[in-house]
């Protein structure tokens, strides 16, 4: 649960602050991130503040964790070839910063590329 009042996230969700919003619905929203570790790198984000990462996710609402993931492959194939990669940092020793669940969807040549 976050207590640390609104995340970056749902600023962006609320409209207070811009992103580039490739996908919206009632429960998702779909951004570019803002600084790209691969020609495409976006972020689906549940809408809901309620869970802080993919395990409380996968608790909570595995049908809302799987719906990110069905929404990673539909932007992957729109955007790029269809192949991905989907991360979830998860703490912030493994280099979570915003803790409001997300994915990175990373796609377009990853070969050099480290985990994001
Ligand atoms: P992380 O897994 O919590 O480290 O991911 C947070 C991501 O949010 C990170 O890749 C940032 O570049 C990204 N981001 C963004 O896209 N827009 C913003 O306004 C902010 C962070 I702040």
């Amino acid at each position: 649960m976050n207590t640390t009042g609104p995340s970056i996230f749902t600023k962006i969700i609320d409209r207070e602050i811009p992103a580039d919003i490739v996908f919206e619905n009632e429960r998702l929203i779909a951004i570019r991130d803002i600084n790209p570790q691969a020609p495409l790198h976006l972020l689906v984000v549940p809408k809901t503040p309620a869970f802080a990462n993919v395990t409380e996710l996968a608790i909570g609402d595995p049908g809302l964790l799987a719906e990110v993931v069905a929404t990673a492959h539909n932007l992957a194939t729109l955007h790029a070839s269809g192949e991905y990669r989907l991360v979830f940092n998860s703490g912030e020793s493994a280099g979570q910063t915003v803790f409001h669940v997300h994915a990175h969807v990373l796609a377009g040549n990853l070969q050099d590329h480290t985990l994001a």
